[in-house]
C-alpha cells in the first residue's frame, strides 16, 4: 500500500470505523497508520474524530476516511451518524485486558448490528498491544477463533512497536474492494467518484464529495456533515469559521470548533480556545492552547498565535469561544493590531466586515482600547484609561 499527497484524485472513497473499549489503543492505531507517530500518554477521545489518508491498494486510488470513536460512554454522542455508511469496521481490544475482549461481543458487535447501514460491511477484530507479551490475558488462538466465529478478519498489532498496523488496514481495505456492491462503478466525471449514483436534488457533500440531499439538510452518509437548518429569524449561522487573515487566521464559535471534518478541509492545524471551560475536542488532530483565565490574557494568546504565524503557509489556526461573538473576536482584533500595527478602529472594521455577527462586550472593548494605547500610543477612539468605554466603539451591553 502506498500513500499519496492530500489533494490527489482518487477512485473510491471508503469509510472505516474504529470501535472498542476506552484505552485499547484505537486513536494510537490511527495515529500510527496516518502519521507514523505514537504517544505514550494519548488522551481519551471525546465524541468522534476522523482522519483522512490516501492510499493505493490493488491499483486503486483510495481516499480513506477513518473514524475514531470514544470508547468512554460519557463521551459518546451521535452514535448512529458515525456508523452510517461505514464499509469497514475495526473492533479493537487490548490483549492485556480480557474485559476489553469480552466487550466486543457484549457491546460493540451489538451496536454495529443496531446502527450499521451497510449489510455486508467488512469487519476486522484487532488485538492490540502485543508488545506487552508478559501481561497478555488473551491468546492469539482465542482471539483468532473468536474472529472466525463472527465472520471477521483478525490481526494482532502493536501501535507502540509498529507491528502489523499498516497490514491490518491494508487487509481491511482489500476486502472492501473485493466485496460485491460495497463500491459503485466509476462516476463519469472520472475524478473523485461518489459511492452511489447521483439522485435528483442531490449535491456532493462540501466536505467529502459524497452525493446526498445536501441542500435539503440530509446528513452525509460518509462523513456525517450536514447543512444546518436555517433559522427562521436572525442571521444564518455558518458551519464554517470565518477566514479573517487568508490562509492563516480563522475565527469561530464552539460549534465551528466541534466540526473536525470542516476544520480539516480548511487545513486548520491549531486551535486557540479562549474559554477555559470548553473542552479540547480532538487532541489527536490539532495542536491546542486553552487560555488559563477569563478574560483571556492577550500576551498568552499572542505567544500561541505567533508560533503559527511563523510557519504561515504551512499552519492555520482557529480562534474560538462559545459564540464567536465577543471573546474570540477580541483576541483576533488584538492580534491583528499587534501583527499589522493597525489602529483598533481599522482592525475592528476588518474583522466586523468579515464576520458581521461580532458584538464586543463592554469589558472586551475596554481591554482592546487599553491594548491599543500600550501597543501604538494614543487611542484612535479617543479613549483614555480613566474614561470608560467611548461611544465610538460599538459594543454589546
Ligand atoms: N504498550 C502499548 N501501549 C499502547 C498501544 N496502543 C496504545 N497504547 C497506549 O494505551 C493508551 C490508550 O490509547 P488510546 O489510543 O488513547 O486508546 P483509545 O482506544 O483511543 O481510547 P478512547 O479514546 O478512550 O476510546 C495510551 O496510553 C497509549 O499510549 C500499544 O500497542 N502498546
Ligand atoms: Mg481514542
Amino acid at each position: 500500500m502506498s500513500a499519496g499527497g492530500a489533494s490527489e484524485p482518487f477512485d473510491y472513497l471508503l469509510k472505516i470505523l474504529l470501535v472498542g473499549d476506552s484505552g485499547v489503543g484505537k486513536s494510537s492505531l490511527l495515529m500510527r497508520f496516518t502519521a507514523d507517530q505514537f504517544e505514550d500518554s494519548s488522551a481519551p477521545t471525546i465524541g468522534v474524530d476522523f482522519r483522512l489518508k490516501f492510499v493505493t491498494v490493488s491499483d486503486k486510488r483510495l481516499k480513506l476516511t477513518i473514524w475514531d470513536t470514544a470508547g468512554q460512554e460519557r463521551f459518546r454522542t451521535l452514535t448512529s451518524s458515525y456508523y452510517r455508511g461505514a464499509q469497514g469496521i475495526v473492533f479493537a481490544y487490548d490483549v492485556t485486558r480480557r474485559e476489553t475482549f469480552e466487550s466486543i461481543a457484549d457491546i460493540w458487535m451489538r451496536e454495529v448490528d443496531m446502527y450499521s447501514t451497510v449489510d455486508n460491511a467488512v469487519k476486522m477484530v484487532v488485538a492490540n498491544k502485543v508488545d506487552k507479551q508478559t501481561e497478555r490475558e488473551v491468546s492469539r488462538d482465542e482471539g483468532a477463533a473468536f474472529a472466525r466465529k463472527h465472520g471477521c478478519l483478525f490481526v494482532e498489532t502493536s501501535a507502540k512497536a509498529n507491528v502489523a498496523v499498516g497490514q491490518a488496514f491494508e487487509e481491511l481495505v482489500r476486502k472492501v474492494l473485493e466485496a460485491p456492491g460495497l463500491l459503485t462503478p466509476a462516476h463519469s466525471s472520472g475524478h473523485a467518484m461518489p459511492l452511489k449514483v447521483k439522485r435528483e436534488r442531490e449535491e456532493p457533500c462540501h466536505v467529502c464529495q459524497h452525493y446526498h440531499d445536501y441542500e435539503g439538510g440530509e446528513p452525509c452518509g460518509v462523513c456525517g456533515h450536514r447543512l444546518e437548518p436555517q433559522q427562521a429569524a436572525g442571521p444564518q449561522e455558518s458551519v464554517y469559521p470565518t477566514e479573517v487573515l487568508p490562509g492563516f487566521l480563522f475565527l469561530g464559535s464552539y460549534d465551528n470548533a466541534s466540526r473536525t471534518e470542516v476544520l480539516k478541509t480548511l487545513g486548520i492545524t491549531h486551535v486557540l480556545n479562549t474559554v477555559p471551560a470548553c473542552p479540547e475536542l480532538y487532541k489527536n488532530s490539532f495542536s491546542y492552547h486553552t487560555v488559563r483565565a477569563t478574560p483571556p490574557d492577550y500576551q498568552e494568546c499572542f505567544a500561541f498565535l505567533d508560533q503559527v504565524e511563523r510557519e504561515q503557509g504551512k499552519l492555520r489556526v482557529l480562534v474560538h469561544c462559545m459564540t464567536g461573538v465577543s471573546k474570540s473576536p477580541a483576541v483576533v482584533i488584538a492580534y491583528i493590531m499587534k501583527l499589522r500595527q493597525w489602529r483598533l478602529s481599522e482592525s475592528y472594521k476588518w474583522v466586523k466586515d468579515k464576520r458581521p455577527t461580532i458584538s464586543l462586550s463592554a469589558e472586551e472593548a475596554q481591554r482592546l482600547q487599553a491594548l491599543e494605547v500600550s501597543l501604538l500610543g494614543a487611542s484612535s477612539t479617543g479613549w483614555q484609561p480613566s474614561a470608560g468605554v467611548p461611544a465610538a466603539m460599538p459594543i454589546r451591553v
